[in-house]
């Protein structure tokens, strides 16, 4: 049921991922706090060489080498930034290191490291990842469409990282998403297009991947190393792992990853002004995949690159249409210095424009209509703007619905074909109202977005658990209309302005030619 459904995602939500108090084992973290190293990974011995009594309470200087220590850059390096500001190679221990390090939440300093891949099979040389890297931007710069933007960043991060597959994933405002993009080896299964539910990555995830815009999963059989003690001594509190590239990921998402036959994944975020709008999403399937933290460096700057360049983008193409709706208006508004305004606003050539079906506008008196109306489009007009509700929305006074038969209390007739409407109520009781059809749509889920097994925890906690099957599955979307979008409401505001002022300069037809 609902409820069941609710807390069961609450407790999802609940998962406290920034303080797993573990890491993963393809590096050591250190917790230096005033100098003094006071907590390690466990792992300390495999890979560095030093025990964890040798380490703990001994200043970062007798840990990794006084050399190596003096590289890492203790304070400098707030929380936050890109992932290549700390970034250092240093030998520790006569092996090389790359070494991330950033300032904690609680005053002390994180320093991560990660072995320099032996072989520098996968890893390219620095130059050609900063040349590559360009290249791509450079090419992003002259694209000709936002869409050839992500396609862009597919190909250049999976060219960068050598993944099995990059694709570009994209939110709606509820948080779900759509593969937009996508590069992939040529023998598996295209995910282009398909949806996923907003709950396959949870609210407290989504936050923390504002603030730290790059995670690798090297490895989903890997075991991961506890942080030795388990609590910060000064704290008493587990340390925030926020922004440790090494953070041990939920066991949750471990699962997903495993069920969906993924060994490897790493994302990165896609934003605009701080608010996640998408991420770039790379698998391996045939193995476990460690991009190197240069890589990964090069690989979060591209896609911040990107990211920008694909907004700049939207935004101007938005500009661009909103311009030639506006030409439009003015042009018809113009023919009605001789014609009543409702009959010269009310044309076919405006539907284009505008993306409708069918336009209505009343004034006055007066009223007309061009194409598809509902059967009682008064009652329609009516009943959205007396709705509210969720099946309603509202955006700069103007109110769209996607879903009428749904959100009609009685639909029966009112409608006929259409299934949205767009309404932008006028002074005066006026109004200018937009229609759209039914269109059956088929949306294409990787799995089935309902079925989320139940588990109960050793802790008698029940927690839902991610899909078991991801095949591909088509739901049939029925009493909807194509979705009313940011465009359109800023067309209709638009329509709105000019509506208006005309109206305003017939009741004063002494400013003629000053409006
Ligand atoms: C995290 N879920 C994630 C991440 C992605 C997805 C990309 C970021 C971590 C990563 O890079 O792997 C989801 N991955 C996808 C999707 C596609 C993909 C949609 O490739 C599509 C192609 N997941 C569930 C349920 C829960 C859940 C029911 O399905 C809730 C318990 C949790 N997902 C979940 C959690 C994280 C996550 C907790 C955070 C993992 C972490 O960073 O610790």
């Amino acid at each position: 049921g609902t409820t069941a459904d609710a807390l069961e995602l609450e407790a999802c939500e609940a998962e406290p991922i920034r303080v797993p108090g573990k890491v993963q084992s393809r590096g050591v973290l250190l917790v230096v706090d005033d100098g003094v190293v006071v907590q390690v990974s466990e792992n300390l011995p495999e890979l560095l060489g030093v025990a964890v009594d040798d380490a703990l309470g001994r200043p970062l200087a007798e840990v990794l080498g006084a050399e190596a220590a003096s590289g890492v850059r203790l304070a400098e390096s707030p929380a936050g930034g890109p992932l290549g500001d700390s970034l250092q190679q240093l030998t520790m221990h006569g092996r090389e290191w790359l070494v991330a390090s950033h300032l904690g939440g609680d005053g002390s300093v994180l320093v991560e490291a990660e072995p320099v891949p032996a072989a520098t099979g996968d890893g390219e040389p620095t130059t050609a990842v900063f040349q590559q890297t360009h290249a791509v931007l450079r090419e992003a710069a002259t694209a000709s469409s936002v869409e050839e933007i992500y396609a862009l960043a597919a190909t250049g991060v999976r060219r960068l990282t050598g993944f099995d597959r990059v694709m570009v994933y994209r939110f709606d405002r509820d948080y779900n998403g759509q593969v937009v993009a996508e590069d992939v080896r040529e023998d598996l299964e295209p995910y282009l297009g398909l949806h996923y539910p907003a709950s396959d990555i949870p609210a407290q995830a989504r936050a923390l991947y504002e603030k730290n815009w790059l995670r690798l999963i090297s490895d989903t059989e890997a075991p991961t190393a506890r942080l030795v003690p388990e609590l910060h001594p000064r704290t008493a509190a587990p340390t925030d792992l926020t922004f440790a590239t090494l953070r041990a990921v939920s066991p949750v998402h471990v699962e997903y990853l495993r069920t969906m036959g993924v060994r490897s994944s790493m994302s990165i975020s896609l934003l605009n002004e701080g608010r996640l709008w998408g991420m770039v999403a790379c698998h391996h399937v045939s193995g476990p995949h460690t991009p190197s933290l240069e890589v990964r460096a090069a690989a979060e700057t591209l896609a911040a690159g990107l990211s920008l360049q694909a907004v700049v983008r939207a935004a101007a193409d938005r500009a661009h249409h909103a311009q030639a709706v506006a030409d439009e208006l003015r042009r018809l508004v113009g023919v009605a210095e001789t014609e009543p305004l409702a009959e010269a606003v009310a044309q076919p050539r405006l539907l284009e424009l505008l993306d409708v079906d069918g336009l209505m506008l009343r004034v006055g008196g007066a009223s007309a209509a061009v194409g598809l109306l509902p059967g009682d489009p008064d009652r329609v007009v009516r009943a959205l703007v007396d709705a509210g509700g969720s099946a309603v929305a509202e955006t700069a006074g103007v109110l769209t619905c996607d879903a009428l038969p749904a959100a009609l209390p009685d639909p029966d007739g009112a409608l006929g074909e259409v299934a949205g409407a767009l309404v932008v109520p006028l002074p005066e009781g006026d109004v200018l109202a937009m229609f759209r059809r039914e269109v059956a749509r088929e949306v294409a889920w990787g799995g089935d977005p309902g079925e989320k097994p139940v588990t109960v925890g050793d802790d008698g906690v029940a927690r839902l658990g991610p899909r078991r099957s991801f095949a591909r599955w088509q739901q049939v979307v029925e009493g909807t209309s194509r979705p009313w979008s940011v465009e359109d409401v800023e067309a209709a505001v638009a329509a709105r302005r000019l509506v208006v002022e005309v109206l305003y300069r017939r009741t004063r037809p002494d400013l003629g030619a000053a409006l």
